[in-house]
């Protein structure tokens, strides 16, 4: 049997129920086929794959907090530090109710390839818990918050493992972390990134992964003879991520027609009101309908048995921004009926396996998230800079790193691609290119 073969059937048996992290590390060693079978040996006589599949460290702990009725509550917590071959651990804290130790494994595998190719010097890790902040008051998330620093205040530092934000977690819970680190450790130092601009935060990490996403979206149409200026775009999900990739689509000429949450889906023909939306995601936390409410040219559609909606809608590109597996065969068929020319991933593991391979055999051009949403923690290292320097950049100095740093990653990708003989094929490209960094530095540093 074939290393590569070996390797992912000892994570299956060695890691039952985590069907994620299964398909994150199916997808990574499949695109190392050529590469690993042209050194097998070697590989194979060090571990290599074995070292790369297996996290250095896994933190699970106990989060208790008190809720405004008086009761105590417990959540599960977790870091999951996997590789800190090329830097230091640097990935984000996800709080949503269906996060577990395989989801985490999944996003933090993920993480160590993303951070390798943004070139700038991070390591792979990711953490969260099943804490759920809807509906909670400003006070229980700060008691969750503060309990689960509290804990993980022991494993992290400015210079071994920078925790930032993901699903549920943006300015207010990185704030409440970041005050009880300070008051615990006395240290006023670049601990976590996506704080806010008064205390060390660096300008444009808010809008980097939706940026990002589209300077990244850009440049590959662009090296496809097509231009993202005209062309109409469907968005997946309304936080963080969705809502700058629709600023960015509509600086850069092109018209977005939907967004969605976890309940539902909006199909504005006019184009999405990025200043409404942002009033109802940002603002109110309030579900989409407020945003039909306010807006005669939006329809707001239910969603019903599990469907995604969003992708029936004719689109030139499509740019899933929410969760994993949120784009299935029968939606990449739907695009694919529809015309769609592009996919570019804001969300991680958006795209089944089968989607992928279904759009890549239909000539859409597929951009994996490892590389499309590389931007947020690309500035997020640049945050780590300023805050070394005790510095800050401006906009306009954080934005251009930004989209220099995008611009590379696709020409990296493609390269790799064409090399290697998949020309095209931007998931292998991703995965060989930010897998030969690490590899190189992992053998570099002996067997650890
Ligand atoms: P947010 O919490 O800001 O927004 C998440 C959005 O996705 C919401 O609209 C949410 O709807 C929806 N969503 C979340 N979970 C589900 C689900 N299970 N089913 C359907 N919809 C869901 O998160 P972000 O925008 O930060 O993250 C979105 C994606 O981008 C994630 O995959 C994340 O890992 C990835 N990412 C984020 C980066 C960042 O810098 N923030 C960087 C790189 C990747 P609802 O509000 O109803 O739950
Ligand atoms: O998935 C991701 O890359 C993030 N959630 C951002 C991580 C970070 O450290 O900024």
């Amino acid at each position: 049997m074939s290393y590569v073969d070996e390797v992912f059937d000892l994570v299956v048996a060695k890691n039952p129920a985590q069907p994620e992290f299964h398909q994150a590390v199916k997808e990574v060693l499949e695109s190392l086929r050529v590469v690993i079978e042209a050194n097998e040996e070697a590989y194979r006589k060090d571990a290599l794959l074995e070292r790369l599949v297996t996290p250095e460290r896994q933190l699970l702990f106990r989060v208790p907090w008190v809720d405004d009725k008086g009761q105590v509550q417990v959540n599960n917590g977790f870091r999951v530090q996997f590789n800190s071959a090329i830097g230091p651990y640097k990935g984000g804290l996800r709080l949503h109710p269906s996060v577990n130790l395989g989801i985490i494994k999944f996003l933090g595998f993920e993480q160590i390839f993303k951070n390798s190719l943004t070139g700038l010097p991070i390591g792979g890790g990711k953490g969260g818990s099943d804490f759920d902040p809807k509906g909670k008051s400003d006070r229980e998330v700060m008691a969750f918050c503060q309990s689960f620093i509290t804990e993980l205040h022991k494993y992290i530092g400015a210079d071994t493992d920078v925790p930032a934000g993901d699903i549920g977690t943006g300015a207010r819970e990185i704030g409440y972390m970041y005050g009880q680190y300070k008051r615990i450790t006395g240290l006023y130092e670049g601990v976590l990134t996506g704080k806010g601009l008064s205390y060390g935060g660096s300008l444009a990490r808010t809008e980097a992964t939706g940026y990002g996403l589209l300077y990244l979206t850009e440049e590959m149409l662009k090296c496809n003879g097509k231009d993202i200026a005209g062309k109409t775009v469907a968005i997946s999900g309304s936080g963080n991520v969705a809502i700058y990739a629709a600023q960015k689509a509509q600086q850069l000429g092109a018209k977005v027609v939907t967004v969605s949450d976890s309940t539902g889906w909006i199909y504005d023909p006019e184009g999405i009101d990025v200043a409404l939306l942002k009033e109802v995601k940002e603002v109110k936390r309030a579900r989409l309908t407020e945003y039909a409410a306010a807006r005669k040219s939006a329809e707001y559609h239910e969603k019903k048995n599990g469907e995604h909606g969003v992708w029936n809608v004719k689109c030139d590109v499509a740019l899933p921004c929410a969760t994993q597996n949120e784009l299935d065969l029968d939606d990449a068929k739907a695009l694919v009926a529809n015309g769609c020319i592009a996919v570019a991933e804001g969300a991680n593991m958006p795209t089944t396996m089968e989607a992928t391979e279904y759009l890549q055999k239909n000539g859409v051009l597929f951009c994996p998230g490892k590389a499309a949403n590389a931007g947020g923690v690309a500035t997020s290292a640049l945050e780590m800079s300023q805050n070394s320097e005790r510095l800050s950049w401006t906009f306009e100095e954080v934005d251009a790193k930004l989209k220099g740093i995008m611009v590379n990653i696709f020409h990296n990708l493609d390269d790799a691609a064409k090399k290697y003989g998949m020309a095209g094929n931007y998931v292998a490209g991703a995965n060989i290119a930010g897998f030969l960094k690490v590899a190189e530095a992992m053998t570099a540093q002996g067997i650890v």
